[in-house]
């Protein structure tokens, strides 16, 4: 069955993992360009300088730095956001590459710090503005409708180094500022936004998710609150100056299966996907849920929220919910289990049924419909699937061809999936941007090595390689399929 007429085919991306030009026109540092390069097997890393001028380097999910510490980059680490694959410079060419693929919509992102370069300044910078100025109006001669996220992993560091990021309350006027600076130099030509990216993954990633450095459970709780708060401000100011403008929320998915009919893995499984929930409900309902709030007091975790905060999430709901989807996850209560599964944070304990990518994750589609019921039953508000794909190693044949059908029949399942869910399950699923568009930085390992793309970017993680792009299988089967409206998936 086809898909509906309006439907927005696309793909996504996200500003530090591909634009570059990381200290170019007057941009700031973010604390994604303090992320050095890792690999499948050895995690990216945060630098900074301590109090006592020593530079070191910690785990970046395990980011735990001392007092005082300044973040920032240097000398001899190997940062892969500074030159991502340079899109700030390729712009056009690469735009162009998304119209010929037929593109209804491209998700990118803002880099906060192109427009206010420490976070606090009252006044945007005009260069970083007149560069998505030139980049939207790119897109709009195209009629590529862009799907912006404000905050996609990247948080000024001059806003961490001075009070500690998004714990601090202070955070949420710059945001806010910065937010109202986009919507009012850009809602002409974009008309969905997107407030956080992945706003639940602050959970276990502060410093990914909200430039905090620290893993201390107060901290984190009082970020959430303010990124909560902020989103729910940042939806105020559309709807009340820009009202074409329409705002959702971004919730980082991998859906959850009790390992076995055990009920003690069936409520492991249920407080999980609560603290997902967590994140979608306030945005979308307005208010802190009784288990949350439960959570906090009885893990002692001191959190305010005052009548007004209460307030400001009442009338600050989004228009629509968004998720990334890759994998699921098999949730188990049982130690021994635990202990025999080489499962991690993203990836649970290893599903029998399932196979999984490269890089361990377990490739579910069927999950895919099931998230897609899920979330529209709980909020009846339509939905887009704003990342989804295949992370893998591609090999670029002596002509320079790249066939890449495990790409396509990873796609090809998933799409069938979205297919399911809205003409046979009735679901109301109005867009679908596949991450990674265009090969760029893995956000979890900062390698090039794991590309997405239907679009190949030629460069190495050794640091070779000339940038230029070429056409992979799966760019003319994705063309094919949004030329048809998802109805020739061969
Ligand atoms: C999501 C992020 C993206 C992206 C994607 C793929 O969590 O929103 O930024 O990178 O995951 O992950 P990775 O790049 O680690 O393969």
């Amino acid at each position: 069955m086809a898909f509906p007429k309006e439907f927005l085919w696309g793909g996504a991306v996200a500003a530090n993992q591909f634009e570059g030009g990381w200290d170019k026109d007057g941009k700031g540092v973010s604390s994604a360009d303090c992320c050095t390069r890792g690999s499948r097997t050895q995690m990216r890393n945060v630098t900074f300088e301590t109090k006592e001028g020593k530079i070191e380097a910690q785990p970046m999910f395990m980011l735990n730095a001392p007092e005082g510490a300044e973040f920032g980059c240097f000398e001899g680490y190997d940062y892969p956001s500074h030159n991502g694959i340079d899109f700030y410079d390729h712009y056009k060419e690469d735009i162009a590459l998304f119209a010929e693929m037929g593109f209804k919509t491209f998700r990118l992102s803002i880099n906060w710090t192109r427009l206010f370069p420490n976070g606090d300044e009252t006044e945007p910078n005009e260069k970083g503005i007149a560069f998505y100025d030139a980049v939207f109006d790119e897109l709009t001669k195209y009629h590529i409708e862009p799907l912006v996220t404000l905050s996609h992993y990247e948080t000024p560091v001059g806003l961490t180094n001075k009070w500690g990021s998004w714990a601090d309350r202070r955070t949420i006027d710059c945001f806010v500022r910065y937010a109202s600076a986009c919507l009012d130099r850009y809602s002409d030509r974009v008309h969905y936004w997107l407030t956080f990216n992945e706003i639940n993954c602050i959970s276990f990633g502060g410093w990914m998710a909200a430039g905090v450095p620290s893993r201390d459970p107060a901290k984190i709780a009082a970020a959430t609150r303010n990124q909560l708060l902020a989103s729910a401000l940042t939806v105020q100011y559309a709807h009340a100056h820009h009202p074409s403008a329409k705002i959702g929320n971004m919730i980082g998915y991998s859906q959850a299966y009790p390992y076995t009919c055990n009920p003690n893995d069936a409520l492991k499984q249920l407080q999980m996907q609560q603290s997902i929930d967590f994140f979608s409900d306030v945005q979308a309902k307005g208010y802190y849920p009784s288990y949350i709030l439960a959570q906090y007091k009885n893990k002692g975790v001191g959190f305010e929220l005052s009548e007004e905060d209460k307030k400001i999430l009442k009338n600050g709901t989004v228009d629509f919910i968004t998720f990334s989807y890759y994998m699921s996850a098999c949730i188990s209560a049982d130690p021994e289990v635990l202990a025999k599964s080489k499962g991690n944070m993203f990836t649970g304990v290893p599903n029998p049924y399932l196979k999984t990518s490269d890089w361990g994750w377990q490739i579910d589609p069927t999950g895919l419909r099931t998230a897609l019921n899920y979330f529209y039953s709980r909020y009846q508000l339509p939905l887009m699937v704003v990342e989804n794909g295949l992370g893998a190693q591609d090999t670029v044949e002596k002509d320079g061809s790249i066939h890449d059908s495990y790409r396509i029949a990873y796609l090809r399942d998933h799409i069938k999936a979205m297919d399911a869910a809205i003409n046979e399950d009735g679901v109301d699923l109005i867009g679908y941007t596949p991450w990674g568009c265009i090969d760029l930085v893995s956000a979890s390992t900062g390698e090039m090595a794991k590309r997405y793309g239907f679009i190949y970017v030629n460069l190495q993680d050794d640091g070779t390689g000339d940038g230029s792009r070429s056409r992979k299988d799966s760019f003319a089967w994705y063309k094919k399929v949004i030329a048809s409206q998802g109805t020739d998936l061969d």
